[in-house]
Order: structure tokens, then sequence, then C-alpha cells
């Protein structure tokens, strides 16, 4: 089951103007930050509200680390804006599996690492009508705090 919004990821040309506005125009601070070398990006998550299953929602700010990143490609033909939606469940294999079933191309054979320790997997955006899809089953609350 995907219980509910994880994140949305937004491309942007520089982090730390984008980090600015969010909190200059919203009051949203930087809950986490970290480096993707595997996904190619500098990120940073703001925590938007944490939810009853025990996990939150944030936006996913992403600045590409390097050209050949999917971010990079993205953004030189699109410009900054929303780039994904990323659904949270407690499975994401079985997840995975069952929308593959279903006809939708899953981007990794083994969910990968994410933001925070979570592990993450992506649909086709050509299957889902548009959409850059993720699906993330965030880390335990323990291993994320160390
Ligand atoms: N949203 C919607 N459509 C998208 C898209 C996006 N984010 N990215 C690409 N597309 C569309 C393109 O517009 C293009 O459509 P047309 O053929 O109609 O022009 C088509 O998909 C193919 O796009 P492309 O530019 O040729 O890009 P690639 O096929 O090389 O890559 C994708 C597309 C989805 C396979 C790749 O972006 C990917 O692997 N994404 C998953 C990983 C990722 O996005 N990581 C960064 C975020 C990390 C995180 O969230 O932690
Ligand atoms: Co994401």
């Amino acid at each position: 089951m995907l219980t509910r919004i994880d994140h949305i990821g937004i491309a942007c040309f520089d982090l730390d103007r984008t980090v600015e506005f969010y909190r200059a125009t919203y009051g949203f601070e930087v809950f986490h930050s970290e480096v993707n070398e595997e996904q190619g990006v500098r990120e940073a998550m703001l925590k938007i509200n944490d939810t009853s299953d025990g996990g939150a929602s944030y936006l996913q700010l992403l600045e590409p680390t390097r050209e050949d990143s999917t971010v990079a490609k993205w953004l030189a033909k699109n410009g900054e804006g929303v780039h994904h939606i990323a659904f949270g469940t407690a499975d994401v294999d079985a997840e995975s599996a069952g929308i593959k079933e279903k006809g939708v191309r899953v981007l990794y054979e083994e969910p990968r690492r994410g933001s925070m320790g979570s592990r993450i997997t992506f649909l086709h955006p050509k299957d889902c009508h548009g959409v850059l899809t993720e699906l993330v089953t965030s880390a335990p609350v323990e291993s994320s705090e160390h």
C-alpha cells in the first residue's frame, strides 16, 4: 500500500538560492541535506509535516552535481520546476513488484539508496501519464538518526 506523499522533487540550478527562497517565502527550514553521487544530485529535504504512519512529507530540492546526471539533463530541457513525485510505502519491494506486474516500467531491478538512508525506485514517466514517480521506504528511525 502507498500511504502518503513522501516528497515532491523540485529541480533547481542553484540549491542554496532555492533553499533561501523557501525559507524566506514560506518559513521552511532544511531538515536534512546530502550529496547522492549515484543519483548525481546535491539535495535539501524541507520537512512539511509528519504523518500518522510515522513518516513525513518533504520537499526535495535537487541540484545536479554533474552534467550527465538525469536532473542536469532534465533542467537543460525544461528549466527549473517539479521533477517528480514520491509516494511512501512500508514495502518498496512488494509495491514495485506489484506495479511492474501491471505493465508499468520500474527503472531499477533492486531499490537503491535515497535520502536519509531510504530505499527508492522509480516508475517510468511515459507509463505514468507524464509523471516521473518514485516509491520510497523510509529508513527505520534508529538508523536515520546516526
Ligand atoms: N518527468 C516527466 N517526464 C520526463 C521526466 C520527468 N522527470 N524525465 C524525462 N521525461 C520524459 C522526457 O520528456 C522524454 O519524453 P519525450 O520522449 O516525449 O521527449 C522521455 O521522458 C525520455 O526522456 P529523456 O530526456 O530522454 O531522459 P532519459 O530517458 O534518459 O531519462 C528517466 C528519463 C526517467 C529514465 C531518468 O530521468 C531516470 O532514470 N530517472 C530516475 C532517477 C532520477 O530521476 N534521479 C534524480 C532524483 C533522485 C531522488 O529523488 O532522490
Ligand atoms: Co526523490
